[in-house]
C-alpha cells in the first residue's frame, strides 16, 4: 500500500526520486519554489529547462535533478487563480496527474510536491489540497510510487493537508 505523507519544510532538501516545482509556462524559473530549486539544482538546471520549449498550463515536464538530492524535477504549470471560473480547479488538478504519469514513465517510486498554485498564483489553499490529495488517490496506483509527499512550507497549508489526509484515512 503506497504511503501519503505530509511533511512540513523545504522541498528542495528531500532526497526522493522526483521533485515537483511550481513552475510558469516559460519554464525559465521565477520566485517561490521554483527560485528555490533553481538555486539548490544549480546552472544545469536551466539550461535543460531551455531545452524544453516551455509547457502549457495544467501540464508537466521532465528534466534531471542535477545538484538536488532529488533524481528528476517534474516541472509543473499550475493556473493562475482568476476567481475560480476560468477552468483552474481542472487546470490544478491536470498538474497532478501528469506528475503522476511521469513518475510512471521515469519510474520514480518516491515523489514530492508543493502546493502548486497556492503562492503567487492565489489558488485557495483548501480547495488546492483537496484537488491535490483527490488527484494523486486516483493515479497511485497507476503510477508505481510507494510514498508520495506533500511538502508544505507553511503552517495553515500543512494543517489543510493534514486534516484532508486524515478524512481520507
Ligand atoms: N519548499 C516547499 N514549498 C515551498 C518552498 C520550498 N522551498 N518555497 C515556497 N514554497 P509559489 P505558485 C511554497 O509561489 O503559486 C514562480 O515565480 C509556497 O509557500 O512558489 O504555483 C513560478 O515561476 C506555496 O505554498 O508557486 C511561477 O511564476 C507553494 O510553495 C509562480 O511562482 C507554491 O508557491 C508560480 O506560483
Amino acid at each position: 500500500m503506497a504511503q501519503l505523507e505530509v511533511v512540513r519544510g523545504d522541498i528542495t532538501r528531500l532526497a526522493v526520486d522526483a521533485i515537483v516545482k511550481a513552475a510558469n509556462s516559460s519554464l525559465l524559473g521565477g520566485g517561490g519554489v521554483d527560485g528555490a530549486i533553481h538555486r539548490a539544482a544549480g546552472k544545469e538546471l536551466l539550461r535543460a529547462c531551455e531545452k524544453l520549449g516551455g509547457c502549457p498550463t495544467g501540464l508537466a515536464k521532465a528534466t534531471p535533478g542535477f545538484n538536488l538530492p532529488a533524481k528528476w524535477v517534474f516541472h509543473a504549470v499550475g493556473p493562475v487563480w482568476n476567481g475560480g471560473t476560468h477552468n483552474e480547479p481542472d487546470l490544478l488538478a491536470g498538474c497532478y496527474r501528469c506528475c503522476m504519469e511521469l513518475a510512471r514513465t521515469h519510474k520514480a517510486k518516491s515523489m514530492a510536491f508543493p502546493a502548486i498554485s497556492t503562492g503567487i498564483y492565489h489558488f485557495p489553499r483548501q480547495q488546492a489540497g483537496e484537488i491535490a490529495v483527490r488527484t494523486v488517490h486516483e493515479h497511485l496506483q497507476a503510477s508505481g510510487l510507494d510514498r508520495v509527499i506533500f511538502c508544505c512550507f507553511d503552517k495553515p497549508t500543512t494543517q489543510f493537508y493534514e486534516e484532508i489526509l486524515a478524512l481520507g484515512n
